[in-house]
């Protein structure tokens, strides 16, 4: 067999291999990263990620992996890594489903911040309010989810009565790549079996694994899905660090961001200056001080973020002048000759 044909699309990352579907088949294989457990994409090195397409050689017999082909799109999160910042939980993703319980009562701060992870990756964010069955006013609380998602679409549904998932089926479209994100316990994993029309993973009924290939969702694992739509599922992620830029703030935020444009000062901190339009907002009750929290408690973890960022680049850049200054001086004193 051999991979020289195409890429193949990782449907599962482990630490130091991946599991892939060549293009031309649908039996996974296992291919392995370079000893760091990374590989090459364009002028660096990542860790591939569930959703990547990547080039595999078999030159010495065991699979590996060569190259991850540039990504369309990627969804990343703020991580404490011990390598690296960022953590890229899916690449080439096409539509991301924001997935909130409607009981007990969403999370429209949770919400927001899936949002904006979903804004930054490139991919378009759908939100779906899961367990309608449960709730008297699902219409009312959609209402309610659809004031903090501007510009989103919001649907309600349930898995238990199949109601509300024409809207979500529909963008299931061939080649179309979608990935679920939300809290555990969402209904994240019973969704994608509803949409895949089987039990591909296991959901929050049956912690144990019945013998029948179910498992519960501990990793993030791409799907595929009747009409050739795929689907990740994801672990939910606990209190999960959004890598934040401005733009993806400014549109999820995109009612605050109007009121900051009209500020009187242009580095105005919307904290009673006066002319302020998002204070005066407040006032008037047209800004929820909810959102208003939430904004800036995103726009604060944003800041911090693209203040660690810069110092660890002037870091890594002092580092990168300093070899080049000793290797410099090494050669001036000329090969082999020992220091003085
Ligand atoms: N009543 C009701 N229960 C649901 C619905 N969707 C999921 N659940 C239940 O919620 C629990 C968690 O579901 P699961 O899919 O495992 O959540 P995940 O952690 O987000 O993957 C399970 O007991 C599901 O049966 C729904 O639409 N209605
Ligand atoms: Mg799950
Ligand atoms: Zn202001």
């Amino acid at each position: 067999m051999s991979f020289d044909e195409g890429a193949a699309r990782v449907v599962r990352a482990d630490k130091g291999s991946v599991l892939v579907v060549p293009d031309d088949r649908r039996e996974p294989v296992r291919a392995v990263l370079d000893r760091d457990g990374l590989a090459v994409l364009e002028g660096g090195r990542v860790v591939p990620t569930v959703g990547d397409w990547v080039l595999v050689d078999e030159a010495d017999g065991e699979p590996h992996v060569r190259r991850v082909l540039p990504r369309s799109s990627a969804l990343v999160r703020d991580s404490a890594g011990a390598t690296s910042r960022e953590q890229v939980l899916a690449a080439n993703v096409d539509v991301v489903l924001v997935v909130e319980h409607l009981d007990p009562d969403p999370d429209l701060g949770r919400v927001e911040r899936l949002l904006t992870l979903a804004w930054r990756s490139g991919a378009r964010p759908v939100v779906v309010l899961t367990k309608a069955d449960l709730v008297p006013d699902a219409a009312g609380m959609v209402q309610d989810v659809a004031a903090a998602a501007i510009a989103v679409d919001v649907h309600a549904v349930s898995a238990a009565t199949d109601e509300g998932l024409e809207p979500v089926r529909a963008l299931l479209t061939p080649g179309v790549t979608l990935v679920v994100v939300g809290p555990s316990g969402a209904g994240k994993s019973t969704l994608v079996n509803a949409l895949a029309g089987r039990d591909a993973m296991s959901t929050g009924d049956r912690r144990e694994s019945d013998g029948r290939g179910r498992h519960t969702t501990t990793h993030r694992e791409l799907v595929p899905l009747p009409g050739g739509a795929v689907l990740i599922d994801t672990p939910g992620i606990r209190g999960i660090g959004v890598v934040a830029d401005g733009d993806a703030l400014a549109t999820t935020f995109a009612d605050v961001a109007e009121l900051v444009a009209m500020c009187r000062f242009a580095d105005c901190h919307h904290a009673g200056e006066p002319g302020c339009a998002v204070t005066e907002a407040l006032a008037a009750g047209e800004l929820t001080r909810r959102r208003y929290d939430s904004w800036r408690k995103l726009a604060r973890e944003a800041a911090y973020q693209a203040r660690r960022t810069d110092s660890r680049l002037a870091a890594e850049e002092r580092h990168r002048w300093k070899k080049i200054t000793q290797e410099y001086q090494r050669g001036m004193r000329g090969p082999g000759r020992p220091r003085d």
